[in-house]
């Protein structure tokens, strides 16, 4: 019997792209909803053949979005990522890029009504922790549009800008406690500031910083040495064993090229992100403006300020409170895109564990 239809929003958000659904259509029990969401998108399967995914971590994700209880949020988002090789899918982090289509998605669902102009849409952010957001959706004559002339370093297409204005708590962005820490045998910075990141300096890995994501999936060696440190970072950050989970991701850090505050190359956490995540360069970008860290620039100036990556450069607005290891965030502004690819419906391939 064919396993029924569910209703699916394929989008691009930021430089991800994933399939959004309302959790309404979705199974309430997680591991069913779980189970679910591999056969949608053709996992576990290196190719992703027989899914919608896109056989690489940024192009297999899922947003789900619901109504919000709270008072302060027009809607919910919980993100899972869906691991395109291995049966997995995780609730453990958030994702900034797939974020930047909620907002659209919830007004297309009819959650919010959208104004003639931008509609503000207010997000929670439900995973790892309690966040919130507020996406600035250009509604013209009150339906969302897409097109637009903001590129994106990442997406070699102009579309139309979304600011996304994060509320930060202000807590302590370095989660050991420490501005410095010996893990793997190398002095790391590890900082979370929405996305638990080490940052490592390149100098100390013997590279140069700007090498190619192709290069550095290549290097055997350096994975495994990157692995080390990551199993070590994730009891030193309180994450437990993350060896089957995608953080804390690893940003090997060296100085800017292009006027920035750092040049990075990013594991996310095994595969090599051809730009960076938006959590993932607001953690960086809060590890390069503390005094003290294995990443800190002098000098900074007052922002945006960017974070170059292998395509380009993120950017990103940030005020910073408090000091040495206690230092957080207390709001963030960065700008994204996001695009309807596809609405329509998904139908799952049938649920037995028969494998050729
Ligand atoms: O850090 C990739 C992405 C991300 C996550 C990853 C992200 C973020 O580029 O907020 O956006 O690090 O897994 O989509």
């Amino acid at each position: 019997m064919t396993t029924a239809g569910i209703r699916c929003m394929l989008m691009r958000g930021g430089t991800s792209k994933g399939a959004y659904f309302l959790a309404s259509e979705l199974p309430d029990d997680p591991a069913e909803r779980d189970e679910l969401l591999l056969r949608v998108m053709g996992s576990p399967d290196v190719r992703q053949i027989d899914g919608l995914g896109g056989a690489h971590p940024l192009t297999s994700k899922v947003g789900v979005v619901s109504p919000s209880p709270e008072p302060e949020a027009d809607v919910d988002y919980l993100f899972l990522q869906v691991v395109p090789d291995q049966p997995l899918v995780t609730d453990r982090q958030t994702c900034g890029n797939i974020l930047a289509g909620v907002g659209p998605f919830a007004i297309e669902r009819g959650l919010v009504a959208a104004h003639d102009g931008v509609t503000p849409v207010r997000i929670r952010l439900l995973n790892p922790t309690i966040s919130f957001v507020t996406a600035h959706v250009p509604t013209p004559g009150g339906a969302v549009e897409y097109d637009g002339d903001t590129l994106m370093s990442g997406v070699p297409f102009p579309a139309a800008a979304i600011p996304l204005d994060f509320l930060g708590d202000g807590a302590p962005a370095f989660p050991t406690g420490h501005l410095v820490d010996r893990l793997g045998g190398e002095d790391v910075t590890c900082v979370d500031a929405g996305m638990p990141v080490v940052l490592i300096p390149a100098a100390a890995l013997g590279l140069r910083g700007d090498e190619s994501p192709a290069e550095l999936e290549a290097d055997e060696p350096l994975r495994a040495r990157l692995e080390r440190i990551r199993l070590d970072a994730g009891h030193a950050m309180g994450l437990g064993d993350v060896s089957d989970t995608t953080v804390p991701k690893l940003s090997i850090v060296s100085p800017a090229r292009d006027g920035g505050l750092a040049t990075t190359r990013t594991f996310i956490p095994h595969r090599v992100h051809e730009a960076i995540g938006v959590l993932g360069a607001v953690s960086v970008a809060v590890g390069c403006l503390t005094p003290g860290t294995v990443g800190s620039v002098a000098d900074a100036g007052e922002g945006p300020y960017r974070i170059e990556h292998p395509t380009g450069a993120f950017e990103v607005g940030l005020e910073l409170q408090g000091s040495g290891a206690a230092t957080g965030v207390r709001s963030s502004t960065l700008v994204r895109t996001a695009r309807r690819i596809m609405d329509g419906t998904v139908w799952p391939r049938a649920a037995h564990d028969e494998r050729i």
